[in-house]
């Protein structure tokens, strides 16, 4: 079988400086995903005086936000949290589709991973499950994935 050369990141924050960006919409919820995500840094070598905490109103308000961080080009990547539940919002779909776009074309135009952790559910109880019950830490998950994501576009 022939080689093929295989780029992967290997799960190292040592060194990296890193922008959380949370809403303070479902706060409760939002929380647990914060606290997954610096746990999963810290246990991978990032520094605390490296991670810097953004709170913003709400989901709709994430892609300014991670906008403003890239364009300062000081963080090597971001992590996006929020929590938006169908059951609580009647424009539920536009925020959440407005956020998700937004947060893709920001990571797009700057070429700057971004952590997408933003819950979208039926109800309260989905969202629990996602912030650190059965379904795991979504805000711990997205942490993994933009570090991961930083490693290999250092390799590219
Ligand atoms: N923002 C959220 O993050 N989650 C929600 O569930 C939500 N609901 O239910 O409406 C929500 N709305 C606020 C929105 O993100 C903006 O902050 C607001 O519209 C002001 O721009």
């Amino acid at each position: 079988m022939t080689a093929i050369k295989t780029i992967e990141g290997v799960l190292d924050a040592h060194g990296l400086k890193i922008a959380i960006v949370a809403s303070r919409f479902n706060d409760f919820v939002v929380q647990h995903l914060v606290d997954g995500a610096i746990d999963y840094l810290l246990r991978h070598g990032a520094s605390a005086e490296d991670i810097t905490l953004f709170k913003v109103p709400g989901a709709f308000e994430l892609p300014v936000t991670c906008k403003k961080l890239a364009s300062l080009s000081r963080y090597q990547g971001i992590v996006a949290l929020g929590a938006v539940i169908r059951g609580s919002t009647p424009h539920f779909d536009l925020v959440c589709a407005e956020a998700s776009k937004g947060i893709a074309q920001v990571e797009l135009q700057f070429m700057l991973p971004i952590g997408f952790g933003l819950l979208t559910t039926d109800n309260l109880e989905q969202a629990i499950e996602r912030s650190g019950a059965h379904a795991g830490n979504k805000g711990a998950e997205a942490a993994a994935a933009m570090l991961e994501t930083i490693r290999v576009l250092e390799q590219a």
